[in-house]
């Protein structure tokens, strides 16, 4: 491990994988933040301190929360997937330039995602930021099974 770790390749990866996973649980405290000044709560004990009347009316949903719940959905569906594909693909050998190119891309498609997201930027933004994400994942999936493909 400690060796696997002198490599460039893995180093940029281990990098670019902890910016995304960070960027991803950053998105737990953002929905707390929405709940709490939106006052939209799902589960009884939430909120036990107010009074009987009081507490329908934060027991409801918001549109605020939910979009930021689809982000963070949307993070699952996209992120995982490349942490695994790119794990792969940086024990793959490839070359330091071409492995950032694809690190830094899905970062900043991922970042940038969030952002047109939950500040509601209009489409196309989010939609190609999604696919630009998703691209890269392909890439690698692709540069990946061209040099291990064995059935
Ligand atoms: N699970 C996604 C969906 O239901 O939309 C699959 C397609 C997808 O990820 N689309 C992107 C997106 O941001 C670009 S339009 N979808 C919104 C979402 O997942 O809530």
């Amino acid at each position: 491990m400690a060796q696997l770790m002198e490599d460039d390749v893995f180093k940029a990866f281990t990098t670019y994988a902890a910016i995304v996973t960070l960027k991803m649980i950053l998105m737990g405290p953002v929905t707390v933040y929405f709940r709490l000044t939106r006052g939209s709560f799902t589960n009884e004990e939430d909120v036990a301190w107010k009074s009987g009347e009081e507490k329908k009316k934060f027991l409801k949903s918001h549109p605020d929360v939910e979009r930021v719940r689809r982000c963070h959905l949307n993070d699952l569906e996209n992120i995982v997937p490349f942490f695994f594909i790119g794990l792969l693909y940086a024990l793959s050998g490839p070359e330091l330039s071409s492995a950032l190119l694809h690190f830094r891309i899905f970062t900043g498609a991922r970042i940038f995602h969030s952002f047109a997201y939950i500040l509601v930027l209009p489409q196309p933004s989010r939609g190609l930021s999604y696919f630009l994400g998703m691209l890269v994942t392909f890439s690698m999936a692709y540069s990946l099974l061209s040099k291990v493909f064995f059935l």
